[in-house]
C-alpha cells in the first residue's frame, strides 16, 4: 500500500463515501460516528497541508463555498412531470382500465405496478457526469428550475461522485428533498430557543432551506434526499423495469426508498396502500400518498404522456391532513390537576380522514405564538390519531369584528381562583377536590385501563356521579351501594352487577398501576413503573426524602416536588387510607437481585402496536430484567420487539440482523423471567 499523501487521500476519501453511504443511503452504519468524524479531520489536515490534493468531490468540500448573489437558471432537458392524481380506489381501477384500453393487445394479463411512498418534500434533479455531481436544480415550471448546486453538494445523502461502475456518463436523477420528522422538530425547537420564526411543516422547512443563497445554513439543516427516477440520460443504458432502475440507483449510491414494492394487479396496489396508510404516523418523514408506476418500461413506452403527466403512473393522495377553516370561539377545559386549556371551536372541517370542530390551542404561550384571534381562518391538522392542532392561522383573512383570546380570571367550572405558576405555560384551577372539572378527570384517569382498569365506568357516568355530588373522591367508587349505581341513566340489573364485580376486580392490583392511578403530577406509567421498581412498597415510596427520589431514573426536581407535595398533602393521605381500607391491595415489587437482571448490558428496542401492553409497560418490563430501552436500532441493539404496524425500525433491525421478535415471544420470555404485568 503506498504511503504517499496523495495515497492516503484517496483511501481516507473511499473509506469516508463507504461510511457515508451505509449510513445515509442503507441506514446501516457499520462504525459510530466518531470514526467517521476522526478520518474525516484526517483526511482535513492533510488537505490543509497539501492543497493541490484536494479534489471538487471530497467529502471536505461538501460545506463552506462562499454565499450565491442569486439563483441562475435551468433548462430541463426532458421536462420534469408532474402526476395525475387518484383519491379512492375506483380511481385507481379507472386507471387500470384507461392503460388496459390504450394497451390493447399489448396489455399483460396482469399488470405489475412499482409502488413507493410519495414525499412531502421538494422535486429536483441531480446532474452526474462521468459519475461526478455537476449539478442540482429544482423542478421549477416542470421546463426551467433554478440551480441549487450549491446546496445540494452540502446533503450527506447526495453522493458527490457515484459508487461502483457502469453508470452512464451523463446521469440525470430526479428525486425528492424533504427533512425528516424529527430533524424539523429539532430545527424548530432550536429555532424558538433563539427566538427565530420556526417553519410551519417540514415542506416548508425543505423548500425554504433549499433556497438558501448561503450553503453553509443549508449545511445545518438536517435535509434528505430520496430518489424516484432517471431523466436525462447519455453514454450507457438502464435496466428495463422502474424496480430494477431504483436498484441500480442504490447501488450506485443514491438513496432510494426501503418502502417500495412490485405487487401485481390494482387490488395488490390497494393493499399496499391500506399499509402504508397504516404505517404512515411511524414513518420517520411525511408522505401524502402512494406513486404507482407501471413497472416495465416498455409498456410506459407505449402509453407516453398526456399534456404535464406521464399516463404510466399516478399519486393516490391521502386524505389531507391540513385544511382551513374559522374560529368560532374559544373554550376553556379544565384537566385533572387543574391545568386549563384553551380549546378552539371550529366550523366542522373535513380532515385527516374525520370531521373536527374542536382543536387544542395549548396555552397562552401558544395562542401569542400562533397572533391567533377569534374570526380568524387558521390552519388544522390531524395527523393519524394525534388530536388536531391549530398550526397557523392565515393573516390576510382575518374579518374586521375579529377578537383577541381572553383568559379566565376565575375557573370557568368551579368559579375558584386561578394562577400561572411560576415558569409554567399552564393557567391552574386552585380549587382541588372542589372542582367538578378536576373531580371527574382525576376519576376517568383511576378508572382507565392502564390505571385500575375498572371496565365499563365511562365518561357519562362519571359525570352523573359527579354531577350529583355522590362521588367526591376516587375512593367512593368502592363505597357506593348497589342502588345508586343502579338509579343512574342506563344502568340495569345486569350492568350494574358487571360493574360491581369489575370494581371488585380492581382492588387486586399492582403498585405501578396503583401510583399511576393517583393522577399525580407528571408521574405517567414508566415514572410509576420506577418508582415502584426502586422502593418496592407503598411505605417506603411515599416515606421517602426528595433527595431520594431523585435516584430514581425518571425522576427530576419537578417530580420530586410533585411527589413530596402529594405524600405531604393530608387529604391525598386520607384517600389513599380509604382506598386500603376498601380492600384495594398490591404485592410489594421485589427489587430485582443480579440473578434477576438476565438483561443486564443489553439494550432493547419496542416498536409497533403491543395488544397486551402498552409500550411504555414493555419498556418498564424490560428495565426491570435490567436492560436498556432504546428509541432507535443501531449494530448494538440487543433485540428489538416488533408489533403491527412497525416500520423503519423493524427494517432496520432486518437489515442489521438485529434478532426480532414478537409480542407473543415477548410475553413467553417475561413469564419465564417471573416478571408480574
Ligand atoms: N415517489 C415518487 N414521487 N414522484 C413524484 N415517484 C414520483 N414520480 C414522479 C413524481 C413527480 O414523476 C414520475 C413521472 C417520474
Amino acid at each position: 500500500m503506498s504511503n504517499t499523501p496523495s495515497a492516503e487521500a484517496a483511501r481516507l476519501r473511499t473509506q469516508l463515501e463507504l461510511y457515508n453511504y451505509e449510513y445515509h443511503v442503507l441506514d446501516a452504519p457499520t462504525v459510530p460516528d466518531s470514526e467517521y468524524d476522526r478520518l474525516l479531520q484526517r483526511l482535513r489536515t492533510l488537505e490543509a497541508e497539501f492543497p493541490e490534493l484536494v479534489t471538487p468531490d471530497s467529502p471536505t468540500q461538501r460545506v463552506g463555498s462562499e454565499p450565491l448573489a442569486q439563483f441562475a437558471q435551468v433548462q430541463h432537458e426532458i421536462p420534469m412531470l408532474s402526476l395525475d392524481n387518484a383519491f379512492n380506489a375506483q380511481d385507481m381501477v379507472d386507471f387500470e382500465r384507461r392503460l388496459r384500453d390504450r394497451l390493447g393487445a399489448h396489455a399483460p394479463a396482469t399488470i405489475e405496478y412499482a409502488c413507493e411512498p410519495k414525499l412531502d418534500g421538494i422535486a429536483v434533479s441531480l446532474l452526474y457526469r462521468d459519475g461526478k455531481l455537476e449539478r442540482g436544480a429544482t423542478r421549477g415550471d416542470g421546463r426551467t428550475g433554478e440551480d441549487i448546486t450549491h446546496n445540494v453538494r452540502t446533503i450527506p445523502s447526495i453522493p458527490l461522485r457515484l459508487r461502483g461502475d457502469g453508470y452512464p456518463g451523463v446521469l440525470e436523477v430526479r428525486g425528492e428533498i424533504y427533512m425528516p420528522r424529527a430533524g424539523f422538530e429539532a430545527f424548530n425547537a432550536r429555532a424558538r430557543e433563539l427566538g427565530e420564526k420556526p417553519f410551519v411543516n417540514p415542506r416548508n422547512a425543505a423548500a425554504g432551506t433549499l433556497r438558501q443563497l448561503d450553503p453553509r445554513l443549508t449545511a445545518q439543516r438536517p435535509l434528505q434526499m430520496c430518489c424516484y427516477s432517471v431523466g436525462h440520460v447519455e453514454g450507457g443504458a438502464l435496466p428495463e423495469t422502474q424496480s430494477a432502475i431504483l436498484d441500480r440507483l442504490q447501488q450506485w449510491g443514491l438513496r432510494t426508498n426501503p418502502e417500495s414494492e412490485v405487487v401485481n394487479g390494482i387490488e395488490a396496489c390497494d393493499q399496499y396502500f391500506q399499509r402504508l396508510e397504516a404505517k404512515r404516523d411511524s414513518l420517520a418523514y411525511d408522505i401524502d400518498g402512494i406513486v404507482f408506476k407501471v413497472n416495465a418500461l416498455d409498456l410506459q413506452e407505449r402509453l407516453g404522456f398526456v399534456s404535464r403527466a406521464p399516463r404510466w403512473a399516478i399519486a393516490r393522495k391521502f386524505p389531507a391532513q391540513e385544511e382551513m377553516t374559522r374560529l368560532l370561539d374559544v373554550e376553556f377545559q379544565v384537566g385533572r390537576t387543574g391545568a386549563i386549556t384553551p380549546v378552539a371551536r371550529l366550523e366542522p372541517v373535513f380532515v385527516g380522514g374525520v370531521t373536527v370542530s374542536n382543536a387544542t390551542l395549548h396555552n397562552a404561550d401558544e395562542i401569542e405564538r400562533l397572533d391567533v384571534m377569534i374570526g380568524d381562518t387558521v390552519v388544522i391538522r390531524r395527523a393519524g390519531d394525534v388530536i388536531p392542532q391549530v398550526v397557523s392561522i392565515v393573516p390576510d383573512r382575518r374579518p374586521d369584528d375579529a377578537r383577541p383570546v381572553e383568559f379566565p380570571t376565575v375557573c370557568p367550572v368551579c368559579d375558584s381562583p386561578v394562577e400561572r405558576g411560576e415558569g409554567e405555560a399552564a393557567l391552574r384551577c386552585l380549587g382541588g377536590l372542589v372542582c367538578g372539572a378536576q373531580r371527574k378527570a382525576a376519576l376517568r384517569h383511576f378508572v382507565s385501563r392502564k390505571a385500575m382498569d375498572i371496565d365499563g365506568l365511562g365518561e357519562k357516568l362519571i359525570d352523573q356521579l359527579v354531577d350529583t355530588d355522590q362521588v367526591k373522591t376516587v375512593a367512593d367508587l368502592y363505597a357506593l351501594p348497589r342502588d345508586v349505581w343502579l338509579g343512574l341513566e342506563r344502568m340495569g340489573e345486569k350492568s350494574t352487577d358487571k360493574l360491581l364485580a369489575a370494581i371488585e376486580r380492581s382492588k387486586a392490583t399492582t403498585l405501578p398501576r396503583f401510583i399511576y392511578a393517583l393522577g399525580i403530577r407528571e408521574v405517567g406509567e414508566t415514572t410509576a413503573a420506577s418508582l415502584a421498581l426502586h422502593f418496592g412498597s407503598w411505605e417506603a415510596l411515599s416515606s421517602a426524602a426528595e433527595s431520594v427520589l431523585l435516584e430514581v431514573e425518571d425522576v427530576g426536581p419537578v417530580v420530586a416536588d410533585h411527589l413530596r407535595q402529594f405524600f405531604d398533602s393530608p387529604d391525598a393521605n386520607t384517600v389513599v387510607a380509604a382506598l386500603r381500607t376498601a380492600g384495594v391491595h398490591w404485592p410489594d415489587v421485589e427489587r430485582p437481585s443480579e440473578d434477576a437482571t438476565p438483561l443486564a448490558g443489553q439494550t432493547w428496542v419496542v416498536t409497533g402496536k403491543l395488544e397486551a401492553l402498552g409500550r411504555s409497560e414493555a419498556g418498564a418490563a424490560l428495565k426491570q430484567l435490567g436492560a436498556k430501552v432504546a428509541g432507535s436500532v443501531s449494530a448494538k441493539t440487543h433485540c428489538v420487539v416488533a408489533g403491527p404496524g412497525a416500520g423503519s425500525k423493524l427494517k432496520k433491525a432486518q437489515e442489521l440482523d438485529v434478532t426480532v421478535i414478537d409480542e407473543a415471544a415477548f410475553l413467553a420470555l417475561l413469564q419465564e423471567h417471573g416478571v408480574s404485568l
